[in-house]
């Protein structure tokens, strides 16, 4: 088989490039270890920066995100048992955010993908990328026990954290950063209806806490927990008794528990690889980075990433022009840092370390007051979490 640009991962970053390139005609073949009911079931990221509802409408696939899901016009901030609302959308001159769930935008991209007639090979075994030091690159991969082989231009490695394609590259041509947070984030998916209009970010001395929600009926909410805690510690009763604890008052009495639909703690980290781009192969997506979910950064990484790479090789076929290709890995991490910042910065802030003592407490708790009192602050934290210009 042959094609233009492989992809490896069938997840946002891989779906939404493949749509990009089509859009462009430029052909590609995705390759994805797991079957699309796996991809669909990870209860994931829940907000999208304007320019992945952008991406989205440029692909076509924003129907029903316009139709379901709902935009933010900001987000409030829980401390010292008060909560402080801040208007992004004034701050930014018009900046949104939509609550539409990484699951549904999977679904779209996944259903266009299939109406468009383009080749997605689910459940590819043993998928590895080859001779990408070359201008012959080429991608192996096992289905049904048969050995299959894809010529191609490209690899784009959208296959996440834990992918082949990073483990691919030789240790001496890529430099890492790493930073893992003492803490993990224990999430619950329920169908009720969210305690808030807008996301309460709450900062406690019993930990963090984040209300947020998948639509007007079903909510999502997270507890700052320990590493080495574990799902079945928490009973649903004990969960919605200890976020209670974390909230305010007004937040308490307007919560509506329920069972929980899906339960599950995610580790948090910050995570770079440098460069993204190596010969004919390039990160995009968790592949390349990951950042704590505090910012809501990962999905709208992902998204700005298969735009500079998306426009990268619509130049390269249009146009002949390597210079998009080459110029990638710095465009794209220029923004990535900028992102890392963001989130390292805000779960700095509203989470409890182990070292965080009288004076750090202080510190957070004097940031939160500034961010909730200055104009400039305030304007701060809204341009980078409505997402900064690609
Ligand atoms: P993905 O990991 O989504 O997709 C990679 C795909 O590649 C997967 O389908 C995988 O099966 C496939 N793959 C892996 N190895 C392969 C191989 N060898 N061969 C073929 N295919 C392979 N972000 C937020 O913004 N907010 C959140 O609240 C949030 N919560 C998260 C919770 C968890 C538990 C995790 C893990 C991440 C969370 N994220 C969150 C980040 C998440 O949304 C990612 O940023 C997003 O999934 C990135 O998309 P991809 O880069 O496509 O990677
Ligand atoms: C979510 O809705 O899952 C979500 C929203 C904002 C975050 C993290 C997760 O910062």
């Amino acid at each position: 088989m042959r094609t233009q640009v492989a992809i490896i991962g069938a997840g946002p970053a891989g779906l939404l490039l493949g749509q990009l390139l089509h859009l462009y005609g430029i052909e590609t073949v995705i390759l994805e270890r797991k079957d699309p009911d796996y991809v669909l079931a990870r209860i994931r990221a829940g907000l999208l920066e304007q320019g992945t509802v952008n991406l989205m409408e440029e692909v076509g696939v924003a129907a029903r995100l316009h139709r379901e899901g709902l935009v933010h016009d900001g987000i409030e901030l829980a401390f010292g048992g008060a909560r402080h609302r801040i208007d992004m959308k004034k701050a930014t001159g018009g900046k949104t955010v939509t609550i539409y769930g990484q699951t549904e935008v999977t679904r779209d991209l996944m259903d266009a993908r299939a109406a468009a007639g383009l080749t997605t090979v689910y459940e590819a075994d043993e998928v590895t990328p080859r001779d990408f030091d070359t201008d012959h690159p080429r991608v192996s991969y096992r289905k049904d026990g048969v050995t299959h082989e894809i010529a191609c231009d490209f690899i784009a490695g959208c296959d996440g954290f834990h992918g082949i394609s990073r483990e691919s590259v030789p240790a001496s041509a890529i430099q890492t950063f790493d930073r893992i947070y003492p803490f993990g984030w224990l999430g619950i998916l329920s169908e009720t209806p969210p305690v808030s209009p807008e996301l309460i970010y709450s900062r406690h001395e019993r930990g963090f806490a984040l209300c947020t929600m998948r639509s007007t009926h079903r909510s999502r909410y997270y507890l700052q927990c320990s590493l080495d805690d574990h799902v079945d510690n928490w009973s649903d009763d004990r969960f919605w008794d200890e976020l209670k604890r974390r909230l305010d008052q007004e937040a308490v009495d307007n919560l509506v528990i329920g069972p929980s639909i899906e339960k599950s703690i995610a580790p948090l980290r910050s995570f770079v690889a440098e460069p993204m781009r190596f010969g004919r192969m390039f990160l995009a997506g968790d592949a390349a980075h990951i950042v704590p979910p505090t910012g809501a950064k990962g999905l709208n990484l992902a998204a700005s990433d298969v735009h500079f790479l998306s426009q990268a090789l619509r130049e390269f076929y249009g146009e002949k022009s390597s210079a998009g290709i080459d110029a990638y890995s710095a465009k794209a991490l220029a923004r990535v840092w900028k992102a890392e910042r963001f989130s390292w910065w805000m779960t700095s802030m509203l989470h409890l370390f182990p070292d965080t003592d009288d004076f750090t407490a202080r510190i957070q708790l004097a940031e939160l007051n500034y961010l909730v009192t200055s104009q400039a602050a305030t304007t701060s934290l809204s341009e980078n979490y409505t997402g900064l210009p690609y």
